[in-house]
C-alpha cells in the first residue's frame, strides 16, 4: 500500500525506542566483553571480521519486535545474512538493520559503536536511527522532517545559521574512510593506494618541494554509520568506503540526506542516486556553495568528482 507521514512518524518512534533498548543491552554486554557469556568469533577465520554473541542477540531482538509490530514488513539484518539467508530488496517496507556497527570497537571498548535501524520504502531509505550508546548520541530522521541529534539538535550542527561553507576544493577536506574486513591483497592494496593518493600528493609544491599533503586529513572511526554521522553533523567533509553493505548505510543515508548531505556511488563517474546495494559509497556534507555561481549541490558534486579522481576503482561484488 501507501505510506503516509504519520506512518513514518510511528515507524521512527518505534525504531528510536528499540534502538535505545538495544543500546542498553550493548552497554551492559560490553562490561563483560571478555567473559564466557560474550564469545567472540572470527567469521571465516578472519581476525578482522568479528561477530559476538551480542551481535546475534541484538539482531534477533530487533527482528522479533519488528515482526510483531509490523508483520507485513520485510527484514534484512547483517547476521541473518551471514548465516546464509537470501533476500532481494523490494518496494515493500523493509527494515535494514545492523545490530552492532563497529564490532571490532565493541570488542575493544573503543567507544564508536552503533546500532543502526533503517527502513526503506520503494527501495529508498525513509526512516533511520543510528544510536551510539557509549557516547549517548542518538541520530534520527524521517523523510521530509529533518535530521536530529538527541531529539532536539538539528543537523548539521551549523543549521540554520550560520550556514557553513563547503570547502573550495578537495585539498581543504577532512575525509573519513574505513579499511573494512576484506584484507585480500588486491582489495586492501587498492584501498591503501587510494588513501595514499588522498593524503599526499607527490610534487605538491605549495608547502615545500616535497612532503606536501593533498587533503587536510583522514579519519577512521571503525563504524561506517558513525563515520557518516560525522558528515551529517558537518564535523567532517567527505566519507568514502568501498565494501560496506546496505545495513551500514540505510539508516545513515536518510539521516545524512535530511541533514542536507549527499550520498553517491563510491566510484565514478555516476552522478545518479547511490545504489544502496552497490557496496560503494561516497558522502559529502551540507554547506553553502563554495564558488559564487554554484548551487550547494553543484559544489558537492565538484568535490565528489575530485575525490573520484584520486581513488582506485575497486571490484566489490555482492
Ligand atoms: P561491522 O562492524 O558491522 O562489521 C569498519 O570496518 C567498518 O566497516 C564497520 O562499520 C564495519 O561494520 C564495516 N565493514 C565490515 N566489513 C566490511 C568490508 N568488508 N568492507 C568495508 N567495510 C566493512
Ligand atoms: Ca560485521
Ligand atoms: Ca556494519
Ligand atoms: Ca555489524
Amino acid at each position: 500500500g501507501i505510506f503516509l507521514n504519520k506512518d513514518y512518524e510511528e515507524c521512527l518512534e518505534f525504531a528510536t525506542s528499540l534502538a535505545q533498548e538495544c543500546g542498553q543491552i550493548i552497554l551492559e554486554a560490553s562490561k563483560a566483553r571478555y567473559s564466557k557469556t560474550n564469545k567472540i568469533y572470527e567469521k571465516s577465520g578472519n581476525p578482522s571480521d568479528l561477530v559476538t554473541e551480542t551481535d546475534r542477540i541484538v539482531e534477533e531482538l530487533i527482528k522479533t519486535k519488528i515482526n510483531s509490530k509490523f508483520p507485513e514488513h520485510r527484514f534484512i539484518g547483517e547476521e541473518m545474512t551471514a548465516a546464509g539467508h537470501q533476500y532481494e530488496l523490494t518496494n515493500d517496507p523493509t527494515w535494514i538493520v545492523d545490530p552492532i556497527d563497529g564490532t571490532t570497537n565493541f570488542v575493544h571498548g573503543f567507544p564508536f559503536v552503533a546500532v543502526c535501524i533503517g527502513l526503506t520504502f520503494n527501495k529508498e531509505p525513509v526512516v533511520g536511527v543510528v544510536f551510539n550508546p557509549f557516547l549517548n548520541q542518538l541520530f534520527t530522521a524521517r523523510k521530509g522532517n529533518g535530521a536530529y541529534l538527541n531529539f532536539n539538535t538539528k543537523l548539521p550542527l551549523s543549521s540554520p545559521n550560520p550556514p557553513l561553507n563547503l570547502p573550495p576544493s578537495l585539498s581543504q577536506c577532512l575525509i573519513v574512510t574505513e579499511f573494512g574486513s576484506d584484507r585480500s591483497p588486491s582489495t586492501i592494496g587498492k584501498k591503501v593506494q587510494s588513501v595514499h593518493n588522498m593524503i599526499s600528493k607527490p610534487g605538491n609544491v605549495t608547502w615545500s618541494k616535497k612532503n606536501a599533503g593533498l587533503v587536510h586529513g583522514i579519519r577512521n572511526l571503525g563504524s561506517a554509520a558513525l563515520d557518516i554521522m560525522q558528515i551529517a553533523k558537518g564535523e567532517a567533509d567527505m566519507f568514502w568506503e568501498i565494501g560496506c553493505w546496505e545495513w551500514d548505510v540505510t539508516a545513515a543515508i536518510i539521516i545524512l540526506r535530511e541533514a542536507g548531505g549527499l550520498m553517491v556511488n563510491g566510484n565514478g563517474p555516476n552522478e545518479g542516486p547511490v545504489d544502496i546495494l552497490g557496496r560503494k559509497y561516497l558522502a559529502v556534507r551540507a554547506g553553502s556553495p563554495c564558488a559564487g555561481d554554484e548551487t550547494s549541490e553543484q559544489s558537492q558534486l565538484r568535490l565528489v568528482r575530485e575525490l573520484w579522481n584520486v581513488v582506485e576503482e575497486i571490484d566489490c561484488p555482492r
